[in-house]
């Protein structure tokens, strides 16, 4: 199949600046950019979605170029809210390598930065070189613009678009960059730098924005209670971007492999058919779910999340290491005792059962196991001795209910 429309069956693409491009983007041999602001110290799910369309035109022939803007992060683009908190220098600096070494070790791509070309640029010649191609009604036409007009905006972030279409510039004549991609709400930012690179030279150049990726109630996929789904296993742990994307509604499921896997056509197909056949078997989420934690976190962080997904299921969490049991408990309802106390009474303190009669009425049920090991003794002690790493107790109710209990001492 075609790439533009291999694209177009993912539903990956949203809007293009020309018709033209679609014969482009099946010739290949186009250089293109993707960017991103070094707004944090890891990007997230979101981001992955981007990248992982660099690789696809690249595997098409295409030439990517990532870049992170060390320059548009200090400046922030415009959300169509409010304005941005100013970050530091020392932090966008410190989030530029973060993201630098992230992108080289997921993706394996170099990155350029904005700030090398921008920093040498004084106001006044920004002022003569650039402003003079930018018509304010034109900028104020751009929709995160006008929809920033009621509530302000600053000169600051009202001139980021300025600088996204300098990039293009820069990058057209020193580079050849002749496309920009981006996710949608990138629309008004890319299409200035098209503008820009037309009236300065002439000369066409090219863009498309691909859809955000949503769940099922139209929320941004991606988010989970947490927060965002980081790529840095460090603040997202394979487990838990495992658990998110196994969760993911059957009716989405296959859109998921269609834009966030590099799995093709036929092999979605056929997950689709068995899907259909049988979805209580999750085989398009566990597929989904395998696919990601691989790309992102290798054969080993692969492991790592069937390994407790299978430790909680089974409920024999004993074999799990302390990282693993950390991630594992992440999210999970916990609580503190500070004191030697009955099962029974923890069992309540901890409002894991309301009452003790409850409690008694579990445990003897044998619905009640304290880190892997069913408990029937009425009369047990809860204590030091029952800690896992000498911190916590996994208290397991019924055969999927987990929760954590610590014993800090006073
Ligand atoms: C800066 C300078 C450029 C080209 C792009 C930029 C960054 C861009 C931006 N992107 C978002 C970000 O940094 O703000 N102005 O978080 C997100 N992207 C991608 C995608 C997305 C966008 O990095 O839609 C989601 O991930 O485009 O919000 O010369």
């Amino acid at each position: 199949m075609k790439l533009y429309d291999d694209l177009k069956w993912r539903g990956l693409i949203k809007d293009i600046t020309s018709p033209d491009l679609e014969e482009k983007l099946n010739n290949g041999g186009m250089t293109f950019y993707w960017g991103t602001d070094p707004t944090a110290d890891s990007m997230h799910i979101g981001h992955y979605s981007s990248l992982l369309m660099a690789k696809r035109l690249e595997m098409a022939g295409h030439h990517p170029i990532i870049l992170v803007g060390g320059a548009t992060g200090l400046i922030g683009d415009p959300r169509p809210t409010t304005e941005r908190p100013m970050i530091t220098k020392e932090e966008v600096l410190h989030n530029f390598e973060c993201l630098k070494k992230q992108i080289k070790d997921i993706f394996g791509y170099e990155v350029v930065n904005n700030y090398d070309w921008c920093k040498d640029i004084n106001f006044i010649d920004f002022l003569r070189d650039y402003g003079k191609y930018f018509n304010v009604s034109y900028m104020l036409s751009k929709d995160i613009i006008k929809r920033r007009l009621d509530e302000g905006i600053t000169y600051t972030e009202f001139s980021y678009m300025i600088i996204q279409s300098l990039d293009f510039e820069h990058l057209y004549k020193e580079r050849g960059c002749i496309m920009q991609v981006a996710g949608q709400d990138q629309w008004g930012n890319i299409t200035s730098g098209v503008e820009l690179v037309r009236r300065k030279y002439g000369e066409d150049v090219y863009a498309f924005t691909m859809p955000l990726v949503t769940k099922k109630d139209g929320t941004k996929f991606g988010k989970s209670e947490g927060g965002a789904l980081w790529l840095d296993k460090n603040k997202t742990s394979s487990y838990e971007i495992y658990q998110y994307l196994l969760n993911s509604d059957d009716d989405k499921v296959i859109d998921y492999l269609k834009q966030l896997t590099l799995l093709t056509k036929q092999q979605i197909e056929e997950i689709e058919k068995k899907h259909n056949e049988a979805p209580h078997l999750r085989i398009a989420q566990k597929k989904l779910a395998e696919e990601i934690v691989k790309f992102l976190h290798g054969e080993d962080g692969l492991k790592s999340a069937l390994k407790i997904t299978d430790a909680l299921f089974s409920g024999n969490i004993n074999d799990l290491t302390e990282d693993e049991l950390v991630s594992a408990m992440n999210g999970i309802t916990t609580s503190t005792i500070n004191e030697e106390m009955n099962i029974v009474d923890m069992l309540v303190n901890t409002k894991i059962l309301s009452s003790k009669r409850e409690a008694r009425e579990f445990i003897t049920n044998g619905s009640i196991s304290i880190n892997g090991k069913k408990i029937n003794d009425l009369d047990m002690l809860v204590n030091k001795e029952s800690m896992l790493y000498n911190k916590y107790i996994v208290v397991r109710r019924g055969k999927k209910k987990y929760y954590l209990v610590i014993f800090e001492e006073e």
